[in-house]
């Protein structure tokens, strides 16, 4: 026969491991990182380079930190699903386990080439941090991380990226060592058409030793689909130079009868507005040229006029400046001996009005936007002795 029940026995031991339960619910959704510009092998390396980052979590992602510029991180990923709850088996309750920490903040990598209108910034960020549930059992952190993984190749897989496992980590190595070679090109640009330089200043900074030649550059940055063919002038402290196209480089001699002194260039029957383009003959677009004017503190251009009996600055015989030229320069200022003290005659032949000569201008100012000229304005001309051409020489920014 029973005896009656004793006292309530201690509290018993742990019980095992229930089975799984269900899965929590979904964590929120990130928002989708902005979309980075197609950078072909770049983007690649990027995205196989976050692949990494998923899978090692923080401990390479310090080290990478190093080769990236820290920028703001563009919205997370998926967040994580919240951890099964482990419900007790029957019998004797479990302790409850202990709370979990609050998630910490998800961890960002940005890339950027830190320049400003052409920044490629990829951003991978780490889930939102969740609270995490109170669980009966201590494995419960193992499997949290174990899901934090899977959860982490779901928003590789969200960004189009298959799930790698350990045999992927060669392909990974591989792209962060072209990582670092794509990093390096740019912070020492050749200047060839697939890695210009920003200006010949740059390039001569990041190669002292290269000769004065024709280079390219890309002074908007980003895509270098529009890049220019320049040529550098290195000797003069990292020129980059730009030619006046075929119809813009001159005129040959001539006593001009059917034209009138007074007139600007362009409005010559035989005349334009000047114009200049790259050593490809192409012509340099507005935002290149603005880049620049932007990354330059003076601008230099030389004007020769070549002359018979004709004046093209001082008129040594009437000592005055009456007849001499009048430039037109990018930003429509007209600019002459009386308004514009950078302009200087190299040497000053027509002065003498004494059979062939010729004089050498030079305008060299720190108002970028004056250069290049555009149209020049001739007075001094008419009478049958009276002769002039001019030959058009190359702008030049110096950073
Ligand atoms: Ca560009």
């Amino acid at each position: 026969k029973r005896g009656e029940a004793g006292a309530e026995g201690p509290v018993g031991k742990t019980g095992p491991v229930g089975p799984q339960g269900p899965s929590g619910k979904p964590g929120p959704e990130g928002l989708r990182g902005i979309p980075g510009p197609v950078v072909s092998r770049f983007c690649t390396h990027i995205v196989l380079v976050s692949k990494f980052i998923s899978m090692l979590f923080l401990s390479h992602f310090l080290l990478f930190l190093f080769f990236l510029c820290l920028l703001q991180g563009h919205p997370g990923l998926i967040g994580l699903i919240g951890p099964p709850g482990e419900p007790g088996e029957k019998g004797d309750r479990g302790l409850p386990g202990p709370q979990g920490a609050g998630g910490g903040k998800g961890d960002s990598v940005s890339q950027s080439l830190c320049q400003a209108d052409n920044t490629f910034t990829f951003v991978l960020q780490g889930p939102p941090g969740d609270v995490i549930q109170p669980l009966p059992i201590q494995q419960a952190a193992r499997k949290t991380r174990r899901q934090a993984e899977m959860q982490g190749d779901e928003a590789l897989a969200d960004y189009g990226v298959d799930g790698v496992g350990m045999e992927g980590m060669e392909d990974v190595f591989g792209s962060l060592n072209n990582l670092k070679q794509d990093i390096e090109r740019m912070k020492f640009p050749m200047g060839t058409q697939d890695n210009p330089a920003r200006t010949c200043n740059d390039l001569h900074l990041s190669q002292p030793d290269y000769p004065d030649g024709e280079y390219w550059i890309d002074p908007n940055q980003g895509c270098i689909g529009d890049s220019i063919k320049v040529f550098c002038n290195f000797t003069a402290g990292g020129e980059t130079c730009i030619y006046p196209d075929k119809k813009s480089t001159g005129v040959r001699i001539s006593n001009w009868p059917k034209e009138s002194p007074g007139s600007w260039f362009s409005e010559f029957k035989r005349g334009k507005i000047l114009n200049y383009v790259d050593m490809a003959e192409n012509t340099i677009n507005t935002v290149q040229m603005t880049f620049l004017k932007l990354l330059s503190s003076s601008a230099r251009q030389n004007f020769t006029y070549i002359c018979h009996q004709s004046v093209a600055w001082y008129d040594g015989k009437a000592d005055n400046y009456d007849k001499a030229l009048r430039f037109l320069g990018s930003n429509d200022e007209e600019m002459s001996y009386d308004n514009n003290p950078f302009i200087k005659p190299l040497m000053d032949g027509c002065s003498l009005k004494q059979g062939y000569s010729k004089t050498v201008m030079e305008i060299n100012t720190p108002r970028i936007d004056q250069l290049p000229i555009i149209d020049v304005m001739l007075n001094d001309f008419g009478d049958s002795n009276q002769r002039f051409g001019f030959e058009v020489g190359p702008v030049c920014f110096l950073g």
